[in-house]
């Protein structure tokens, strides 16, 4: 079953990462700099949670892979903007992401924030080059917006920013958790539901879905920070610890945020259990996010 779910997720990212190469100005071309630095940054690697996401619940709705594609790289280049600017010394001040030295590193800060715009920008005019239908494009653009701006994913920032060296709060984190991280995803599972034709139905419980996987997503991530025994977290937990930053385990502890992550887990495949098999490699995903490792 592991087996297979990877096999299934490596060919779905590889479709991607082939579509981004197309969707994405050439490395030659002007301005060089820039281009290389979007390139460098979507290319460093990543798992490409969200744009599979996309392509899992468009194919569920017998959409076409070929159709998915362009909500789906849109959904990438803007996780993949977010992490540049996360990364720049006026936030995060990161100096390796994806294994490799940062954009603003490499590139320096002006061409990291700029390679970050364009990615952004880039993102609504795939969709809206990219998609055939009026109303559809309309409704994903509006619904990445949604999830990217100040309700969303910068709107969590600025409460992840703002918090720093608070004292752990639960409704705060649960706040900064649901806009920085779930937001984005919800929105991919979403994006990929509405370019499939779901019903209203279908495309509320793929919304209670995502909202549950994204959450758990954010839990794991700050438990891995924690207890993982990858490279990347001694720096990021005494960073956070540093900054004072709200996380689960922070404000939780480590054993009860790991309760929460099976709760929500248990969540995201029971608003999926009545589709069964139609559901597909769906289901597999919130064990495949409790299980992770990085
Ligand atoms: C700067 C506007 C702005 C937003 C930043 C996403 C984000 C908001 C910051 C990144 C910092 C961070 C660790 C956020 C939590 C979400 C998260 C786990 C991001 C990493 O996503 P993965 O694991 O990364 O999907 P890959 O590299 O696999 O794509």
């Amino acid at each position: 079953m592991a087996a297979t779910f990877d096999r299934t997720w490596k060919a779905l990212a590889a479709r991607v990462d082939a579509a981004l190469d197309r969707f994405l100005p050439a490395e030659n071309a002007s301005p060089r700099e820039l281009h290389r630095a979007m390139r460098y940054s979507v290319f460093a690697g990543g798992k490409r949670l969200r744009p599979v996401l996309c392509l899992l619940s468009g194919k569920m709705m017998g959409e076409r892979v070929t159709a998915l594609l362009p909500p789906a790289c849109a959904l990438e280049m803007v996780h993949t903007y977010s992490l540049i600017h996360d990364d720049l010394p006026a936030m995060d001040d990161d100096d390796v992401r994806r294994g490799k030295p940062t954009s603003h590193r490499v590139f320096g800060e002006a061409l990291a924030i700029l390679s970050g715009d364009a990615l952004l920008t880039l993102a609504f005019e795939t969709i809206t080059r990219r998609t055939k239908d009026a109303g559809l494009v309309a409704a994903l653009t509006h619904e990445l917006a949604r999830a990217a701006g100040s309700d969303g994913m910068v709107g969590g920032q600025t409460f992840d920013v703002l918090s720093e060296g608070k004292p752990p709060d639960a409704t705060l984190v649960d706040e900064i958790h649901r806009r920085k991280t779930a937001a984005l995803i919800r929105a991919s599972v979403r994006m990929g539901a509405m370019t499939g034709g779901a019903s209203k139905a279908e495309l509320r419980d793929l919304t209670h879905f995502g909202e549950a996987v994204g959450l758990l997503f954010q839990i794991t991530d700050d438990l891995l920070d924690e207890t993982g025994d990858d490279r990347r977290m001694g720096k990021r937990l005494r960073k956070d610890a540093e900054h004072g930053k709200q996380t689960y385990p922070r404000v939780h502890g480590v054993e009860e945020s790991r309760a929460l992550a099976e709760k929500l887990a248990a969540k995201a495949t029971l608003a999926l259990k009545k589709y069964g098999r139609r559901a597909g490699m769906l289901l597999a995903v919130p064990t495949f996010i409790l299980s992770r490792r990085k």
